[in-house]
């Protein structure tokens, strides 16, 4: 290979397009549709007694209204609950209408189709829905206390429950020299993405082609599973898969929230369009993504740990209640991963890990970017620095003595994943990562600093907080690439895309599997068409799965080219090689052939449209008489598909460490510095990555410090606008400070493990432990703002 594309921190390709407007996005295309808009409940809980449209119908403009009496069939049903798990006690999921009660703010009632948005805005405000209101659940304590439950029919609201233990924690704890406790408590927030949820659907009348009176559905939406809104729409449309096509344009943003498929409105816009005949666009506003879409994050923990002299685990115990809202469409991803990998770079000795996954009265939770880590990171690292203090130790030197080290890997902790599979770590250097970050941010000068800007009257403070996180889950991802006559290369995957930069790296690995100029490589993301088989964006999965599923494709592409240039070179196919864009004799590179011309001779039908030649199309029929065209097995063209199924998750990990000073006055919290030492795998594209790492610490550092959702007592969401949720600017997040480890994964043809949500994962651990270095007291909550922190240290002074 000469171009080595992989590995190159080339610029985004997106990026030009993007930045000039050029973007289509949801609301771009479906600006000539019907619009829809949803009537939905003001209440946390509460029975519907009547629906009354009479007021509506009078609204120039109004095609039509739904309400749950019009579904039937599947439609009638409740969504289907997506990934079960043996832990699922009680698994409510919601109508695509509600049926007769609703559980959350925002939760849909009833469906109103208009010639534009403004008139089906109106036209649902004049739908008047009378409801019984009842008594909603809010907070983890409530649903603990099980007072009321979010469902009817449940004797508590524990929506699921899992144990999981290796060796005996309890005793472990009981018999070590030294033990603590600690209580914490993480808020809910959520991901926030620039562009909210849509979909925009259209039925095509049939054509005749397929021998069916029926038509087909072409569904826009902005979700991060085409596949997977494609299955759930046919099913409860009843129409048969390959009916259905789902295609996902540019999208401003998921971070999980668009992983759920179908939402309600996901299955309501097609169904319309359909019953309709026309096409219905929905989009939705920033009100509605705060109340109606999902959040995470919100657990209490309680940690019970046992350790030695020197600061070594022995045993660990860990209780988690978890918030998971009014319903469970996604399953409970979220607290087993929480469960599994709070564990992070270090062996516990004995471990036990507890979580009651409740209902509660407010919009449900879903992965959110980190997906439970942030939360388990928080408990181990915050167990890690009550540790280090209690003995008077090193913060730092006591994870370097707990760490797994290289020699062990791969590392297996005993537990099991979400999908059954063992939680094994493949592969990684963490006491290396914590000698680089304790370099990077000058952990040893740090005491002489404190102690000078003491002396100043400042108060400033270190936190470092580490994690691991298993990346590129399968089942599998798929790749397909072909080359067209004029030799430029066109790859399709499944994955969609939010802001990856997916058409880059996935140009990269072609152009170095190929040997072609990377601007010759175009990608196609998320669109059934080009890709039927595929499971989607998540998990930060698309390096590992698609990645090496495009690398393969192009492989078994080249398989067949060079069986092809061998013919017309009459050489021996292991004498050729590609190189820059054609394939030539190995030492003779005046014998070649353009790969442009060798997808020519794939297809023994060749359209020549060109002017000069004398006839449109020519079928090269000549060559061996006793062989057909094309051989039996054998395809027409120049393409190749293949897919990457990876064994297990592959563990990327990494430290961040924080330096902060508050102000003794005003409590404000600053970031001095912000260091991050990244490993995952091989880096394909670094200056992507060092993007992902700068917009998860964003987030990261938004959840610790300003981010929180915050619900009344009677289930109202109090800041569902960007006026009142305080998402920080650019002027809040510090530079962030990169240093990369490359530790090849042993379990892809790539040696990539996944970086989207790294960033994310350790925020809230490492700047926690730094306000309570600054401060002297322990921080056990997160978000901490100025007043929190006021108040944290009034408790304080007060003994
Ligand atoms: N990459 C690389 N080399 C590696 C690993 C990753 O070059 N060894 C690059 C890839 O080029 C890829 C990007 O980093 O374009 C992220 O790759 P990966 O970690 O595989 O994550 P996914 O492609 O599966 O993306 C999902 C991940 C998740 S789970 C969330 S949440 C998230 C994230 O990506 N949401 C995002 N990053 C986001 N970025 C944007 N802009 N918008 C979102 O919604």
């Amino acid at each position: 290979m000469s171009t080595r594309m992989f590995g190159a921190p080339v610029q985004r390709s997106e990026d030009e397009r993007l930045v000039a407007g050029r973007g289509a996005f949801l609301d771009d295309l479906g600006a000539g549709a019907c619009a829809a808009a949803f009537v939905r409940s003001p209440h946390a809980d509460a029975r519907i007694l009547d629906i009354d449209a009479a007021e509506a119908v009078d609204v120039d403009g109004l095609i039509a209204v739904y309400t749950y009496e019009d579904l039937s069939g599947p439609m009638a049903e409740p969504l289907p609950l997506l990934i079960p798990h043996p832990s699922i006690v009680d698994g409510r999921t919601p109508y695509p209408l509600a049926r007769e009660y609703v559980h959350h703010v925002g939760e849909p009632v009833a469906m109103v189709v208009a010639h534009d948005r403004y008139t089906a805005e109106d036209a649902a405000a004049r739908i008047r829905v009378d409801y019984e209101v009842g008594g909603p659940v809010v907070g983890i304590e409530a649903a603990a206390a099980a007072e009321r439950t979010v469902h009817e029919g449940m004797a508590d609201n524990v929506a699921a429950h899992l144990v999981q233990e290796v060796g005996d924690a309890r005793a472990a704890i009981g018999a070590a020299p030294n033990s603590l406790e600690l209580d914490l408590d993480i808020e809910r927030s959520a991901a926030t993405p620039l562009e909210g949820r849509g979909v925009y659907a259209r039925w095509e009348p049939p054509t005749g082609s397929t021998g069916s009176d029926d038509g087909r559905l072409r569904v826009y939406s902005s979700t991060q599973t085409a596949t997977g809104v494609r299955a759930a729409v046919a099913a409860k449309l009843e129409l048969a898969l390959g009916q259905v096509e789902v295609v996902v344009p540019d999208v401003g943003g998921g971070f999980g929230v668009k992983i759920v498929h179908p939402w309600p409105e996901e299955v309501m816009v097609p169904w319309a369009a359909r019953r309709l005949g026309r096409e219905v666009a929905w989009v939705e506003d920033r009100r509605e993504h705060f109340i109606a879409a999902a959040h995470e994050r919100a657990q209490r923990q309680r940690v019970r740990v046992g350790f030695d002299d020197s600061g070594r685990l022995l045993g660990l115990d860990v209780d988690i209640l978890h918030d998971n809202g009014a319903y469970l469409p996604y399953g409970v991803i979220v607290p087993i991963v929480t469960s599994t990998q709070l564990l992070g770079p270090y062996k516990p000795g004995a471990y036990r890990v507890e979580f009651r996954s409740l209902y509660t009265s407010t919009a449900i939770v879903t992965p959110y970017r980190g997906a439970g880590r942030p939360q388990g990171v928080f408990a181990m690292e915050r167990t890690m620095d009550a540790i280090a203090d209690h003995l008077g130790l090193d913060r730092l030197a006591v994870r370097a003595a707990n760490v797994i080290t290289p020699a062990e890997m791969p590392y297996d902790q005993g537990l099991l994943f979400q999908d059954g599979r063992p939680l094994i770590y493949d592969s990684g250097d963490y006491p290396r990562m914590l000698e680089m970050i304790g370099e990077l941010v000058d952990w040893p000068g740090f005491a002489e600093y404190r102690e000078r800007a003491r002396e100043e009257g400042r108060r400033v403070g270190i936190g470092v907080a580490c994690y691991v996180e298993g990346t590129g889950p399968g089942p599998y991802e798929g790749g397909h690439v072909q080359v067209e006559t004029s030799g430029k290369v066109r790859v399709a995957t499944g994955l969609t895309s939010q802001g990856q930069g997916h058409g880059t790296m996935l140009a990269q690995v072609v152009a170095d599997e190929l040997d072609v100029p990377l601007t010759d490589v175009e990608v196609t993301t998320g669109d059934t068409r080009r890709m039927g088989y595929s499971v989607g964006t998540f998990a930060s999965r698309g390096a590992v799965t698609s990645g090496s599923a495009v690398a393969l494709a192009a492989r078994r592409l080249k398989e067949k080219a060079l069986r092809i240039a061998a013919d017309a070179l009459e050489a021996d196919t292991g004498d050729l090689e590609f190189s820059q864009g054609r394939i030539q004799v190995k030492g003779s590179p005046a014998h070649r052939v353009e790969l442009g011309t060798v997808a020519v001779l794939s297809n023994p039908l060749r359209y020549a449209f060109d002017a000069a030649s004398a006839a449109a199309t020519q079928f090269s029929g000549g060559g061996d008489p006793d062989r057909p065209p094309v051989a039996e097995g054998d395809a027409p063209g120049l393409e190749g598909t293949d897919y990457h199924s990876p064994l297990r998750c592959t563990f990327a990990n990494g430290a961040h460490a924080a330096v902060v000073e508050t102000d003794p006055d005003t409590a404000e919290i600053r970031i001095l510095r912000y260091c991050v030492v990244h490993d995952c795998g091989n880096l394909i594209n670094p200056r992507i990555v060092e993007g992902q790492v700068h917009g998860g610490v964003a987030q990261g550092v938004a959840g610790a410090l300003y981010e929180r959702m915050v619900y009344d007592s009677d289930g109202q969401l109090l800041n569902a606008s960007l006026m009142d949720f305080l998402m920080p600017y650019a002027s809040e997040i510090p530079t962030v400070e990169i240093a990369h480890m490359q530790t090849p994964s042993p379990l892809n043809p790539l040696g990539v493990k996944g970086a989207g949500e790294a960033g994310v994962i350790p925020a809230s651990a490492a700047l926690a432990a730094a306000v309570e270095d600054a401060e002297g007291f322990r921080v056990a909550r997160m978000p901490i703002s100025p007043p929190e922190l006021f108040e944290l240290r009034r408790r304080h002074a007060a003994g």
